[in-house]
């Protein structure tokens, strides 16, 4: 897998205020091209793979309901150092610590509907694009 692309989730908060089109712009905007993008609801199932290196905190069950509630966007972006600097447009996990001009402080409801996703490494932007897309539904 490439080191110039990253994974993403657009949370169930985000698809259903009808944020979809202002925060995929702001991607835009910010020099990335998706590759790959799909609309999906996560079962528990999934969800609890997805986020398995929480299943210990206090937090998890509360975090699969949410990510379970709806639909949710999911996709792959390109850019020179993208999962780097796709964490920095994103901003902290917490909105209210999170700088002006990221999504987060845009978008984000709090720190549980923080509205988007984006992979904390590179090991992790592999593993989680696998989970969702075949090679050949990414159009690298
Ligand atoms: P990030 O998405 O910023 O990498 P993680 O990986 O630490 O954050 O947490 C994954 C998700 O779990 C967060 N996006 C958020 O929805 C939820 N979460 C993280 N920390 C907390 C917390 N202290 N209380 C409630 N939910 C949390």
């Amino acid at each position: 897998m490439k080191s110039n692309i990253t994974f993403t989730i657009l949370k169930p908060h985000a698809v259903a205020n009808n944020n979809l089109g202002p925060i995929l712009e702001m991607i835009n905007r910010n020099g990335y091209h998706f590759v790959a993008m799909k609309m999906i609801q996560l079962n528990r199932e999934k969800a609890a793979v997805f986020y398995e290196e929480h299943r210990e905190k206090v937090f998890f069950d509360e975090l699969l309901d949410y990510m379970t509630s709806g639909p949710i966007v999911v996709a792959v972006i390109k850019k020179d150092n993208a999962v780097k600097d796709f964490r920095e447009l994103i901003g902290s996990t917490d909105p209210s610590k999170a700088k002006l001009g990221t999504i987060r402080r845009m978008f984000a409801e709090s720190k549980e509907h923080n509205a988007i996703h984006g992979s904390d490494s590179e090991k992790s932007a592999k593993r989680e694009i696998a989970l969702f897309f075949t090679d050949d539904e990414i159009f690298i």
